[in-house]
């Protein structure tokens, strides 16, 4: 017999990799382990008619000759399937994770730096001319938002890009896709909101903002990750990590998401041995009770190395621009709409100005709406590279009197940033990274 597999607790990438592989190599069974996340179990039980799965206990008995592994290569997320992949004659894994000290070898290893690992068999299925029918496609397609945070996390690359096209292509439905991810919360997962931002420690590091929450709750939390993410964007923060107990048991869970480079997720994670990627990450240690995982936690981030931050870090991007021909008239309500004060000019694809609140009430005081934005925006361009720091950008703008840089690279403009967003960050710090750099 031959077998696809993925981690426990198995996510929407997970799954949707493995009906791609199945699609890929039809005469293997898939085989799910009991242990798989709320929105799958949820999904699975309305759509069981044409996704067949065997769970490991029908395995009893069968030679397993071939597996292939989606989604992850850890050894600890395969414990159902030691066993089995210990004796099989062929193991073939496709995973997208970083490097791990228990990767589990493999036959045939095909890992590549994408956002899904649904992506990584897509491309072989669009290579192959192979259809898929809208149910097939949406699920890929769930497994494609789910790691990507529907196509916007960092980590998504220009290949999730043109999976997300073909799978719409082959009728994948957003509407199915947007109702399993975009959950309501349980009262569970509204309670631990609640109680996490009542109690939440925040630590700045280099204008970096962490929280860090540590909770008991009464029963497990299903879904708490996401509770950790939503606390991440309401709060505004670089990172935030969550440590969680259930009343009366040993295991501590710890839960981490961070948005910035400077904090890696998945390094913290690892201090007791868990794993994830440097943005999301998680684990869970009966060794340590919770409050020496907190203090353990608090320790690492504090001590934790972090390089000044740079204006790649605060700048906002992607960044509107407008054309030169641009005129007074359609240039004003645009500012308006975007909420910006100001914004670079481009023509023939490069940076020809950039145009403030203050020349365009100049312009306005001469009432005449047709002049296009070159005759009023400021020609000379001050412009900052990413990797320059925050101390160079606020030297550069006092000295010039302005507000605010484009961020440009080989003639690129990758974003903006203005005088508000590297005060905020100088401020956050006490003004350390004035003294440091
Ligand atoms: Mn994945």
């Amino acid at each position: 017999m031959k077998i696809i597999i993925t981690h426990q607790n198995a996510d929407f990438d997970g799954l949707g990799a493995m009906l791609a592989a199945r699609k890929l190599w039809p005469d293997h069974h898939l085989v799910l382990s009991s242990a798989i996340s709320q929105p799958v179990r949820k999904y699975m039980a309305l759509h069981r008619d044409w996704l067949t799965v065997k769970q490991p206990p029908e395995l009893k008995g069968e030679e397993i000759t071939e597996v292939i592994v989606v989604d992850s290569r850890d050894e600890r997320r395969f414990k159902d399937f030691s066993e089995i992949l210990k004796n099989a004659s062929r193991v073939t894994i496709f995973d997208h994770h970083p490097p791990g000290e228990r990767d589990m070898e493999a036959t045939t290893l095909i890992v590549e730096p994408v956002g899904a690992c649904t992506t990584l068999l897509c491309e072989r299925i669009e290579e192959q001319g192979i259809e898929l029918d809208p149910e097939e496609a949406t699920l890929m397609m769930l497994g494609l938002y789910a790691d990507t945070g529907n196509l916007s996390f960092p980590s998504t690359t220009v290949r999730d890009l043109r999976a997300a096209a073909f799978l719409r292509e082959s009728g994948a439905s957003l509407p199915v896709v947007n109702r399993y991810l975009q959950q309501q919360y349980t009262p569970q997962q509204q309670e631990l909101l609640v109680a996490i931002l009542g109690g939440i420690e925040l630590m700045e590091r280099q204008g970096l903002r962490i929280g860090c929450g540590s909770h008991q709750t009464r029963s497990y939390v299903k879904g708490a990750a996401l509770v950790v993410e939503r606390i991440l964007q309401l709060l505004g923060l670089d990172a935030c990590f969550a440590i969680l107990q259930v009343e009366g048991k040993d295991t501590v869970q710890i839960i981490g998401r961070s948005q910035t480079r400077h904090i890696d997720a998945a390094a913290i994670a690892q201090l007791w041995e868990g794993g994830g990627h440097p943005s999301a990450a998680s684990a869970r240690t009966r060794e340590e009770s919770r409050e020496e995982v907190f203090e353990k936690l608090k320790q690492y981030i504090g001590d934790a190395e972090i390089a000044p931050l740079e204006v790649s870090d605060v700048m906002s991007s992607p960044v509107q621009c407008v054309a030169s021909d641009t005129t007074l008239e359609v240039l004003q309500p645009l500012l308006q709409k975007w909420g910006v004060r100001g914004v670079p000019v481009m023509k023939d694809g490069e940076l020809v100005g950039i145009v403030s609140q203050r020349d365009m009430k100049k312009a306005v005081q001469r009432e005449d709406w047709s002049v296009p934005v070159a005759g009023f925006m400021t020609h000379t361009v001050i412009t900052v590279e990413p990797n320059q720091s925050l101390n160079e950008a606020l030297e550069l703008m006092t000295e010039e009197d302005i507000g605010r840089l484009p961020v440009v690279r080989g003639g690129e403009v990758l974003g903006i940033v203005s005088r508000t967003d590297i005060l905020e960050r100088l401020y956050a710090n006490g003004g350390n990274d004035l003294a440091s750099s």
